[in-house]
Order: structure tokens, then sequence, then C-alpha cells
């Protein structure tokens, strides 16, 4: 174990006076920290197996030193970061890239980290080797019935891998589309890609969600069959009561209300989960809170508006992991920040004075209304989130001691330099 339980009481200690101070300041100020470190401690957010290497671009990859060749390794990577944090208890697969060949071993070995399975996902955008059909033209949506029966397959495989592992989901983004106006018969191809969805969740377990996640453009260029949300939920709909839409940060078209979205899918009961990330201009790229951190917050704040509302569990009855991955951080790190940009946004939006605000949305004092989104979004909730980590024996300063404790040496140490994550 390379981060042991003495490693991270040392590094706490020499942090502890200053913490203290910074929170207390902040407990008086807020006069609630109590109830926030509860829900904080309780909110777990999902590692995606394919950000724990670098991602490349269509331009090419840099790929990092160390990296988790394995799902033994990958899960490895996982266990540092819930050490670090205690907040990242679930690590989310991918097939094929994570094939668990022996479910039981890698059950346990994520047991002894402390890591539960969350979503499976699954891969009908590349082709494989020893593939017999391609995916160059779609998958579920494809116009010929073999390519969408191969398809279908794959997800039911995932399932039946998720089965094994414990996990309770199965994510489904498709690049299925077209690129050229003439070249697809949108309506058909809606209504094939329904029928496929349909096959895939007669297969999913009684316990089972299934998430459809939209996306506005690529790597088809002309129409994405599953475009937006109202796609997104139409299918969902249409599937019943176990399918939800995914909503990822980064897959609106510009200036997308996106908390707007979250809101009315929350209140039909069509939420399933969210895939953090942001962007200036498109997808997953960036680092969660790294480009638009009001917008985060301005979504937690329906989150929590709308999951009290309906007496939902803010930790458990959303499915929360972040989808990122690029070219040049060191992947933990990077997922440090990003775990810490949601904890942040989630206290940030448990601070808002929820009577206030509806007061004044009753009264129609649109400035009062404001004031009172800002008071809570300019609250530096850092030694909130820091001491719910210090609580669970997580670090006060997590990217720091990966740094001081010379974790990515140590994991070049064991895997090489080359070592290279397989995935994006
Ligand atoms: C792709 O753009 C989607 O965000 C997927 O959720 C995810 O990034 C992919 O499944 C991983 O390759
Ligand atoms: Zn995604
Ligand atoms: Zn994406």
């Amino acid at each position: 174990m390379i981060l042991d339980k003495n490693i991270i009481a040392g590094h706490n200690e020499k942090e502890l006076a200053k913490h203290q101070q910074q929170f207390n300041f902040l407990s008086e100020q807020t006069g609630q920290a109590a109830a926030i470190l509860e829900k904080l401690k309780a909110f777990q957010v999902a590692i995606p197996s394919w950000a724990l290497g670098t991602g490349g671009t269509r331009f090419g990859r840099f790929a990092g030193a160390g990296e988790p060749a394995t799902l033994e390794q990958k899960i490895e990577d996982v266990g540092l970061l819930h050490a670090l944090n205690q907040s990242s208890g679930a690590i989310s697969l991918h097939i094929p890239w994570d094939i668990p060949t022996n479910a039981t071993a890698i059950k346990e070995l994520a047991a002894q980290h402390g890591l539960q399975f969350d979503a499976m996902n699954s891969n009908t955008f590349q082709d494989q080797p020893n593939q017999a059909h391609s995916y160059k033209f779609g998958s579920l949506q494809h116009t010929d019935k073999a390519v969408r029966k191969q398809a279908i397959e794959h997800n039911i495989e995932v399932i039946n891998h998720g089965v094994n592992l414990g996990s309770k989901s199965l994510t489904v983004w498709l690049s299925d589309g077209s690129s050229f106006p003439g070249q697809l018969n949108f309506r058909k191809a809606f209504q094939r890609t329904l029928e496929s969805l349909q096959e895939i969740y007669a297969a999913l377990p009684a316990d089972w969600k299934i998430f459809v996640e939209y996306k506005a453009f690529e790597p088809n260029f002309y129409s994405m069959t599953v475009g937006d949300w109202g796609q997104s939920l139409l299918f969902a709909n249409k599937l019943g009561d176990k399918a939800y839409t995914l909503v990822d940060l980064g897959h609106h078209l510009p200036n997308a209300n996106i908390e707007q979205i979250v809101a009315l899918l929350l209140n039909e009961g069509k939420l399933g989960g969210f895939h953090f990330n942001d962007s200036k201009y498109g997808d997953d790229d960036l680092t969660v809170g790294s480009i638009n951190p009001y917008q985060l917050f301005l979504i937690f704040n329906e989150l929590v508006e709308g999951l009290d509302a309906k007496g939902l569990n803010h930790a458990t009855d959303l499915g929360w992991m972040i989808d990122a991955s690029h070219n040049i951080k060191d992947p933990l790190e990077d997922l440090l920040q990003s775990v810490e940009a949601i904890q942040v946004a989630y206290a940030q939006s448990l601070l808002v004075d929820r009577a206030a605000l509806e007061a004044a949305q009753g009264n129609n004092d649109v400035a009062l209304a404001q004031e009172i989104l800002q008071q809570a979004y300019r609250t530096d909730v850092r030694p909130l989130v820091a001491e719910a980590r210090l609580q669970l024996g997580g670090a006060l300063s997590p990217i720091k001691l990966f740094r001081e404790g010379k974790v990515r040496a140590a994991l070049i140490g064991e895997r090489g330099e080359k070592s290279v994550a397989t995935g994006l």
C-alpha cells in the first residue's frame, strides 16, 4: 500500500493547526457546519476507469508514466484516490477495456480498497479486433439487423459482467447518428434504436437501472440519434421505469441552461445521474469546475432543491460519476481536483437559505433571490470539505500529499515508466 494510514495521519498533523483555524471561522460564519458535514461524508463520486490514463485527442496522445495497464492497477489507482479523499469509493468500468476475467478476485480487490462498482459502460463506438460487423454506420440504429444484434449482445454481456461485480446500472452512450444530410432516415433510426434498447432493457435485472446518455455532436457531425435530453427522455419514457436520462455536462450545445434541464428531469423522476466534467467549447475535455464553477453550483442548487422536495437521498438516489480525461495533467491529480470541485459545489448548494429563497421567489424579489444564491456561492467552503475528509480518515490536502508522498514515482517504480492505460 503506497499510502498507509500513518502517512496520511502524519500529513494531517502538519496541516491541522491551519485547517482548524479556517474551519472554526467557517463554522461560526455559517452556523450549520455539522449538518453539511454529515451530508458531505455520505457523498461518493465514482471514478471512470478510462480517466486514469492521460486522454488523447485526434491529434495525438502524450502518455503519462506509470499509468495503470490492467484492471487491477486501475482499481489500485482509484483506491489511492479514495485513501486521499475518502469520497471516491466507486469505479465505473468500460467493456471491453476492463474485462474482469476473474470477477470474484476483482470484487475482493475492490473491497480491500473500500470500492464499489458503479455503472458499467458498453462500447459500440469502436470496432474491436475479431468483431464480425463494423460500427462505422452506427450500432443500435444500424440499418443491418446483424450489426444491431451484435451491439445488443455486447450490451447484455456488459450487464452480465456488472452482475458478477455487484454493479447496479448500465450506461449506454451511443455515437450513432449521421454526418451528412440525407444519410439517415431520422424516424427509422430512432425506431431501430428504440427496439434495440428495448432488447437490452429486457435483459436488465430487476434492481438495475439503464442510463441513456445524450450528446449533441461528435463523432457524428450532422445528427446524433441520442442528441439531446429530449431524445434521451423519449427513449427513457418508452423503455420504462428502470430507464433514465444521464446528463454529461459537456454534451450540450453552447449556453444550454443545464440547471433547468436537470431540474425538470429530476421532477419527472427521469434523472439518472451525471457525467461531471467541464468544457469551454464542448464535450468532456476539462476538469470539473475548471471553467464554469458557477454553473456547477447552479446545477447542484437545483439538485438539492429537487431531491429534498421529492424526499430523495442525495447520496444514493442518483448516479454521481466523473467523465473527463485530458492530455496534460497527471490523471490522479486531475481527478482529485474534480472530486473536490463537485464537493465544493454540493456544499455551497447546501448553504443556500432555502426558506429565504422561496420567499424571495414568491415575492418576485429578483435582486434578493440572486443575492441569496451568491451569498452561498461566494462562501469559501473548502475547509468544510477538508474537515469531511479529515473525519473520514482522508488527507487534509490530497494533492499536496500526493506530491509530497511521491505517489506517482512509486507507481512508476511498480509499473514502469512506459506503462500505458487501455481505453481512449
Ligand atoms: C462520450 O463522449 C461519452 O461522454 C461517454 O460517456 C464516455 O466518455 C465514453 O463512454 C468513454 O469513452
Ligand atoms: Zn459521458
Ligand atoms: Zn463525452
